[in-house]
Parts: structure tokens; C-alpha cells; sequence
């Protein structure tokens, strides 16, 4: 992760969305039209105590403003949180691709990226189980290019057309909008146990991507597979790929649920805070590229959006890196107003017939009619382009700039014939030759039909540890449904996957797997398809294990931004926690006091220590790792409220690294945690780079079955 010193970012957006802002200080409160109000508290009334009179323009400007301050709220990844920054190319890759920012080493491009959940609304949890959105708008040299991606290389399904199928069966169901922002229940576990394209995404879900330790720790993808175009015309497959620099990690299922309720704001805060602190997130971008030729090489269609292609078959190549550097001036404004398009692209990169892409390719410009209300939407601020646009496309709701001249209209000689068409050597775009000899066809291919075995290949390729957190969260799923026809009828399915996995679902549920399903799972087809030929195929073990799939082999080197809580009162023993916190510090590591009270505590040597927290106003679950320093009588005050060693307790049922220091070791002795010393990352007067190299390992999973006993 990037520290830089915090001179401010610039960018050719940010300047250009500088002459947008507006500045308070030293201003008067004025109307819209630039009135001097000098009362802005009191409506115009007859008499004081009399009724309110229609002459009132103050009143009235102001409050059909705020009556309108709501817009739609986008129909998925309504929560969202973005950052700008931008991306910086390592080499050219003007093999594949004639794209200005992948040629241009000397270029930084600057992008906005907004992260978001799925499926809840504006306003629900950060922690909720569920997919992330990685949406990233390039504003390039030659028009702005957006990869609206996911933190899973896969999809649900397959044909847009299901999209609103998908969407309405994880939504809040219609009759009494619950659950919000949860997966786990009835109607979509019936939609995903008849529409079984939708398993390997699912599985992702279930795993620990589902449930992620911050934006900054997991990765993005953009999941189709798209086009380079060259100079010379010539096609490869790409699959893009997002690599955090701080490796991929997530939190236990148990602190999920705990974070929504002590921060449900705890991934926004992370990334703001981060930004803020100058701890800028970093992400490198990679690419797998297939050869025209080699389309049909796989055991998978590269046209199936609920593939991806194996890492060991194909590896990525990091050609560049994305660093965010700043946090928007106002969320509604850019985070809320920013419209990302996959239709948004630059010359040398087109799209391919995945089915999914080509639906998507109508949907975003349709919803952000409704959502922002107008065709003008580009004029948003956020949304301009940093290249000046010229077209005959006039009027419409809120234009806000002037189109001069007579004409609107192409071909004209008026004005010149301007604006003029560009040349392809001018850089306009043109769309990639493809022959095209078909049938028109409402159907679905056969070699979209094989549903298990990427799922399979994603479950082997898992850690112990994770497995067991994709068995538990089936297993809380499920056991939120309230029909046992759709539970039996996963189970079946997950069988296909995975028979131990299923047993082990099937046991929490109290369930048998059925042998047999009486009605064909696959009903993603149409009334006239051949049923039997559109079930799904049973699985195909092309592939041992892609290493890329588990979380259990990322980058565990830093413990950059690592919150760390150190848990102390007055007296605490400074001389040993001194050098603690200096090297912690110096790892990059965000070291906070909780203590019985706000304000700051002194330490044994006078000093006084800002606190960061009041311990009654956080949690265990916010923190990474715990340290608690001597001092008899500190340890003491902490010993008289339960609170500090359930902070303790928690944190060890997390797998989450801890020392102590001196007298600190009363406090573990009053937790829930039994045969500490011998746990590899509990930590008693010990070295502070072994307490650091803990921490870097993110979890000691070794500890997964002693923490299952913990009472909190
Ligand atoms: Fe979508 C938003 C990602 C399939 C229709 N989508 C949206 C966002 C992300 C994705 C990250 C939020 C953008 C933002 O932050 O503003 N969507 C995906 C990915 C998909 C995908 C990775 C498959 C690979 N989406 C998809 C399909 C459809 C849509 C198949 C419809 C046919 N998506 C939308 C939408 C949204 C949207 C309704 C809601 C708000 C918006 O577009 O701007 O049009």
C-alpha cells in the first residue's frame, strides 16, 4: 500500500470537477438566484402566532429542494462507496491492444471506482453475504472506458434475460420486503436450486469472498470475456483481472454479523479512512489473453460469463496498477450520481456475443434514464469525459451546456459539416469484423450446459478452513429456508459438487441427500427446448486445483492499515509498550487505545495517551488484533469491566493474533481462552516482530476448532 505524502491529488478530473465545486467559507446564505437571506429559521407568518402566508418564496425554495433531494436508488448495488485515483501502465502491451492506456507508459490515466454490495438497499449493513461490485471508470485520452466488474470472476447466469429473475428471488421477498440485504431465504434458494448456471457463482458466495475484511483486501474482475483489438486489426480474448496489493482477505462469518451491528459502515469507513490517513489502496491489473485460434481449446465456453479460465491454464500477466489517492468532496454528487456503462469503451478494446454482455450492453443506459433522470446524464460532473464531446444529440432534461450553431443534424453544409466524422487514423472507433452466419435462435448453447465442475474445482481448490466456512454458510442458508423441497433439492445439487460437502450440510440441516430429483433441475430453458438435453452435465475433473482460487495462498506480507486495539487505563506500563507500538507503527500498522473512558489516560511515566476509543463505544470485531500492556494498575481497572475480556475472548474465536505484556496476561487468564501458550498467535511478553508476523498471517486458522468452544 502507498504511502504518499498528503500534497493534494491532482488529475485532468479532478481539476475538471474543481471548477464544479462550491465553496462555503466566508459566503452568505443566499437563494438559489443569489438573494441575501438573513432569516432562514422562521417562516413568514400572519401575525406570530398566526398562519403561514403563500407569499412565502424562502419557505418554499426551500423546502420543494429538500422534497426532491431523493432519486432511485440503483435497482442492484444500491450501497456503494467510491474513491478516486488513478492507473499507471508498467509496459505496453501494444501487441494485443491499441488502447492509449495500455500503450502509453508516460500516461496516468485517472479513474473512478465505486464498490458496493448487490443486493441490499442504500442503507444496509457493509457486512452483509454477498457479492461486491468493482466498477471502475477510466477517464482516458481518447473517451472514458468503464469495466463494471465484481470482486467473483463469475456470474450468476448466463443470458440477461434472467437477470430480473435472479434480482426478484434475492430481493426482500414482494409480499413482506424481508429479509433485507440477505440471500438466505425461500425465493432464492428456490430460483437457484431450478436454474443451476447459477451455482458457481453461488459458491463463490458461500466462501469466504462472500464476506470480505475491507474493498481494499479483495480482488476484481472484469468477468466476461471482452476483446483487444490491435493496430493491425487483429482480435485476442481478454479476461481482466484486479490484484490488491494487501493480498485477499476476509472476516469470519460470526464477525460479519457482529460488525453490522457495532459499524454497519465498516468497509465505507475502512476505505475513507485509509484514503484519508495516506494509506492509499493500491491494486495491480492483470490480464489473460487467448489467441482468436485457441477459442475452442478449453473444457469451457469463453462466451459463459459463469466460467472463468484457470490461472494454471492460462496465467495473468500484471501490466499495470491502480492506486486510489482521494476521497470524493460529496458522496450524493459522486459516489451517488456517478453512471457506470459497459457500453462505455475506447478503440482497442470491444466486446465479445457473451449473451450476459450483450444484455448488459441495453440495461445501463436504460436505468440511468430513470435513475438520474435524463439523457443529459454525461453532463453530470463525475460523468464528463476529460475529452471534449461533440454531437448532434440536443435538449433533454437539465442540459446544461449551450450548443452553438444552426445546425443539429448530420450530414450538413451549413456549418461545414461539423462535427465532422474522424478518421479510423484519427482514432475513431470501429467495431471488430466478425462473420456472422446464423439462425435466428431463442435458445441457449450446449456448451453453456456444464454447471458442476467449475464449482467442484473451486471447492477443491479451497483451503480445510475455508471448506469448512463454505459447509457453515450453506448450512446458515439453508437452514433459514422454510421448505424442505428447496433445501433436498440443494442438497442434491451441492452433491453434485461435492458429496462431503453435502453430507456435511445435510447433517446441520438434519436432512438426507436424496438419490433422486423428481422434476429436472435445469429449468433455465425454454417451453419447446429438449428438457434432457439441457440438464446440467455432470461434473468433469479437467483440473486438480487453481491455486488462484484460495484465499489460503494471497500475499501475507504486510500488516499495513492493520488496526490494532491496544487495551489499557491509567498506569499502564510504558517502558515495554513503547517499542511495541513504535514498530508496529512503523509496519504501517493503525494502533488505537480503548480505554474505560474517552478523552486520554496516562501512563506510568506521566505521559498522556489520546484514547481512541471509550470502550463502551466499540467492539473486538473492529479491530485485527489486540494488545494489552502491562501495569498492575491498569490491568486492574480493565479487570473490573467483564467487557475487556470478552474483547479478549472474541478476538481469540476470530483467530486473531494477541499479545501481552507484564501484568497484561491477567486480563487472558480472565478470558475464555485455555491453553494459551501454546497457541501460535497469542502472545505473552514475546518479541514485538513475532506479535507482527502474526498479524500478517491475517488468522491462525490452526486455532478454527479450540475458537468454535469460545462462549461469546
Ligand atoms: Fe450490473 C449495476 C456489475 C450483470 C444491470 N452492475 C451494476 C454495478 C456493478 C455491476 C458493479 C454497480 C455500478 C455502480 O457502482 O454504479 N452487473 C455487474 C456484473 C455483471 C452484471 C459484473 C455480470 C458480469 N447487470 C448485469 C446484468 C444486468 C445488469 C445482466 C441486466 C441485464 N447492473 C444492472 C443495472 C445497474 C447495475 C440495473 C444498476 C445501477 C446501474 O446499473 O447503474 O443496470
Amino acid at each position: 500500500m502507498a504511502k504518499e505524502n498528503k500534497s493534494k491529488p491532482t488529475s485532468k478530473k479532478i481539476d475538471q470537477l474543481a471548477d464544479s465545486t462550491k465553496d462555503f467559507t466566508d459566503k452568505n446564505l443566499t437563494t438559489n438566484q443569489g438573494l441575501k437571506v438573513n432569516d432562514t429559521n422562521n417562516s413568514l407568518k400572519a401575525g406570530e402566532r398566526g398562519a403561514t402566508l403563500l407569499e412565502d418564496f424562502l419557505l418554499r425554495e426551500k423546502i420543494t429542494s429538500f422534497d426532491h433531494e431523493r432519486i432511485p436508488e440503483r435497482i442492484v448495488h444500491a450501497r456503494g462507496s467510491g474513491a478516486h485515483g488513478y492507473f499507471e501502465l508498467y509496459e505496453s502491451i501494444e501487441k494485443y491492444t491499441k488502447a492509449g492506456l495500455f500503450t502509453d507508459t508516460q500516461r496516468k490515466t485517472p479513474v473512478f471506482v465505486r464498490f458496493s454490495t448487490v443486493a441490499g438497499s442504500k442503507g444496509s449493513p457493509d457486512l452483509a453475504r454477498d457479492v461486491r461490485g468493482f466498477a471502475v471508470k477510466f477517464y482516458t485520452e481518447e473517451g472514458t472506458w468503464d469495466l463494471v466488474g465484481n470482486n467473483m470472476p463469475v456470474f450468476f447466469i448466463q443470458d440477461a434475460m434472467k437477470f430480473p429473475d435472479l434480482i426478484h428471488s434475492v430481493k426482500p421477498e414482494p409480499n413482506n420486503e424481508i429479509p433485507q440485504a440477505a440471500s438466505a431465504h425461500d425465493t432464492f434458494y428456490d430460483f437457484v436450486s431450478r436454474a443451476t448456471e447459477t451455482l458457481h457463482n453461488h459458491i463463490w458466495v458461500m466462501s469466504d469472498r462472500g464476506i470480505p475484511r475491507s474493498f481494499r483486501m479483495m480482488e476484481g474482475f472484469g468477468i466476461h470475456t471482452f476483446r483487444f483489438i490491435n493496430k493491425e486489426g487483429k482480435s485476442h480474448f481478454v479476461k481482466f483481472h484486479w490484484k490488491p496489493v494487501l493480498g485477499v482477505h476476509s472476516v469470519t462469518w460470526d464477525e460479519a454479523v457482529k460488525i453490522n451491528g457495532a459499524d454497519s459502515d465498516f468497509h465505507r469507513r475502512d476505505l475513507w479512512d485509509a484514503i484519508e490517513a495516506g494509506q492509499y489502496p493500491e491494486w495491480e491489473f492483470g490480464i489473460q489473453v487467448v489467441a482468436e485460434e485457441d477459442e475452442h481449446k478449453y473444457d469451457f465456453d469463453l462466451l459463459d460469463p459463469t466460467k472463468l479460465i484457470p490461472e494454471e491454464l492460462v496465467p495473468v500477466e500484471i501490466i499495470g496498477k491502480m492506486t486510489l489517492n482521494k476521497n470524493p468532496e460529496n458522496f450524493f454528487a459522486e459516489t451517488e450520481q456517478v453512471a457506470f456503462l459497459p457500453g462505455h469503451i475506447v478503440p482497442g478494446i470491444d466486446f465479445t456475443n457473451d449473451p450476459l454482455l450483450q444484455g448488459r450492453l441495453f440495461s445501463y443506459r436504460d436505468t440511468q434514464l430513470s435513475r438520474l433522470g435524463s439523457p443529459n446524464f454525461h453532463q453530470i460532473p463525475i460523468n464528463r469525459p476529460v475529452v471534449p464531446s461533440h454531437n448532434n444529440q440536443r435538449d433533454g432534461h437539465m442540459q446544461t451546456e449551450i450548443p452553438k450553431g444552426q445546425t443539429a443534424y448530420f450530414p450538413n453544409s451549413l456549418s461545414m459539416g461539423c462535427p465532422h466524422l474522424a478518421k479510423m487514423a484519427e482514432g475513431g472507433f470501429t467495431h471488430h469484423e466478425e462473420r456472422i452466419d446464423a439462425h435466428k435462435i431463442r435458445s441457449r448453447s450446449e456448451s453453456f450446459s456444464d454447471h458442476f465442475s467449475q464449482p467442484a474445482l473451486f471447492y477443491r481448490s479451497l483451503a480445510p478452513w475455508e471448506q469448512e466456512h463454505v459447509a457453515d454458510a450453506y448450512t446458515f442458508e439453508l437452514g433459514k429456508c422454510n421448505h424442505q423441497d428447496i433445501q433436498e433439492r440443494m442438497l442434491w445439487i451441492i452433491n453434485q459438487i461435492d458429496e462431503n460437502l453435502a453430507t456435511k450440510v445435510a447433517d446441520g440441516l438434519g436432512l438426507k441427500i436424496p438419490k433422486k430429483i423428481e422434476q429436472p433441475v435445469n429449468q433455465a430453458i425454454g417451453a419447446d427446448a429438449d428438457v434432457e438435453k439441457f440438464q446440467p452435465q455432470p461434473k468433469k475433473d479437467y483440473l486438480k486445483k487453481d491455486n488462484a482460487l484460495s484465499q489460503a495462498k494471497t500475499k501475507f506480507d504486510s500488516i499495513a492499515t492493520r488496526q490494532i486495539a491496544v487495551l489499557a487505563a491509567d498506569g499502564f506500563e510504558m517502558e515495554s509498550f513503547k517499542p511495541y507500538k513504535a514498530a508496529l507503527e512503523k509496519a504501517g500498522a493503525v494502533v488505537k487505545i480503548v480505554a474505560p473512558h474517552g478523552g486520554s489516560i496516562t501512563c506510568d511515566q506521566d505521559m498522556e495517551h489520546k484514547v481512541a476509543a471509550a470502550i463502551m463505544t466499540t467492539e473486538s470485531v473492529l479491530f485485527d488484533a489486540i494488545l494489552v500492556p502491562g501495569g498492575e494498575k491498569s490491568v486492574k481497572s480493565l479487570l473490573k469491566k467483564g467487557k475487556y475480556a470478552k474483547f479478549i475472548s472474541e478476538a481469540f474465536k476470530h483467530c486473531k493474533a494477541i499479545a501481552v505484556l507484564g501484568a497484561g496476561e491477567e486480563l487472558l487468564k480472565e478470558s475464555y481462552i485455555k491453553n494459551y501458550t501454546k497457541d501460535k498467535a497469542v502472545f505473552v511478553d514475546a518479541k514485538a516482530q513475532d506479535f507482527i508476523d502474526a498479524i500478517k498471517q491475517h488468522r491462525n486458522w490452526d486455532r478454527m476448532e479450540t475458537a468454535s468452544s469460545i462462549p461469546v
